[in-house]
């Protein structure tokens, strides 16, 4: 925990959870410009919204990857050696992965994820479904170093990371995240991840501005999550959802937009706005072929195949440690 966060813990009796997000929130929002981080999107609420945004059709990732995944399940299943054990980074939804585990011999299966809650029931459902698979959940934050089990030990292993969730880290946090994953699987482990790629730049703003308003109330629920958890006071209708595409940086941005002059309150603090102001809330990176193998290259990962659909659109690659 930070030294803002102690701080907060011990003034207003949080659990260790609530007063690292209570940290990350005040030191955020009191930057300039105002920002908060999109690791905090996925409450409850916010999972449900999210997936509700992989449903949505001008949100293409999801499905792309999905068949892509179906398409090319041979190949990558190839990639997957039998006896290895599988390592998920963030664990979502399980469809994704049921398509690898229909297709290999997997040794055991390791989702790694920060919520233990989620991390238990997913498991569960797995071990039902995929009876004889050891299921090894590891509660931890996966951009920070942590052990395997000690029963994986001796098995070769195979990282998985779909749903270009890497596209949401800062270009040096995904080297680093790499790296780490590099580290922590070992000499000769394999990766296969998902990334999505740069296209048309109204298809990217139409896929982050939905017709429906799901990501709107995806980007907003960040306020009233603050509200719920940090007795925060945030006017929800007071902002607007904005999602813009950054093609210097070849990013799509998300901000929410305060449309008036305020005064927000979250614990004891107090946040000025002015009319038009933004909090950043996400950043989701676009990458080329080129230079995504550039940045596995430098995290230590060779490319060893990739996949994409007819109108390359999103990609999977089979990494080799290097
Ligand atoms: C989870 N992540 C890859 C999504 C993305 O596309 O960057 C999060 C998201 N934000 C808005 N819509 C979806």
């Amino acid at each position: 925990m930070n030294v803002h966060a102690t701080t907060l813990a011990k003034a207003h009796d949080l659990d260790e959870q609530t007063s690292a997000f209570a940290g990350d929130v005040i030191g955020d929002l009191s930057q300039h410009p105002k920002r908060l981080s999109p690791k905090y999107f996925y409450d409850a609420k916010g999972s449900e919204l999210f997936e509700a945004i992989t449903r949505l059709p001008e949100y293409y990732p999801t499905r792309t990857e999905l068949g892509i995944l179906q398409e090319r399940r041979g190949e990558i299943s190839a990639i997957v050696r039998d006896g290895a054990a599988l390592v998920e980074f963030g664990a979502g939804a399980t469809t994704k992965v049921r398509l690898l585990l229909n297709g290999c011999a997997v040794g055991a299966y390791v989702p790694v994820d920060i919520s233990g809650d989620f991390l238990t029931a997913q498991a569960e459902a797995l071990r039902q479904d995929f009876p004889g698979l050891d299921v090894y959940p590891v509660a931890a934050d996966f951009t920070e170093p942590f052990a395997l089990p000690s029963a994986v030990a001796a098995m070769p292993k195979v990282g998985f990371f779909p749903g270009s969730t890497l596209g949401n880290l800062e270009p040096h946090e995904a080297r680093a995240f790499l790296r780490c994953a590099c580290d922590i699987l070992g000499q000769g482990a394999r990766m296969v991840i998902g990334v999505d790629l740069e296209k048309d730049q109204r298809v990217l703003h139409q896929a982050y501005n939905d017709a429906a308003g799901v990501t709107a109330r995806f980007n907003l629920n960040l306020l009233d999550r603050i509200n719920r958890e940090l007795g925060g006071n945030f006017d929800t209708s007071e902002f607007r959802h904005q999602a813009i595409y950054n093609s210097g940086r070849h990013r799509i941005e998300m901000h929410l937009i305060s449309t008036r002059a305020q005064q927000v309150r979250v614990l004891d603090r107090s946040f000025l706005f002015r009319p038009g102001e933004s909090i950043h809330t996400e950043n989701s990176y676009k990458y080329s072929l080129e230079r995504f193998t550039a940045l596995a290259h430098g995290a230590g990962w060779t490319r060893r195949e990739s996949w994409t659909d007819p109108q390359r659109m999103f990609s999977v690659h089979a990494l080799v440690a290097a």
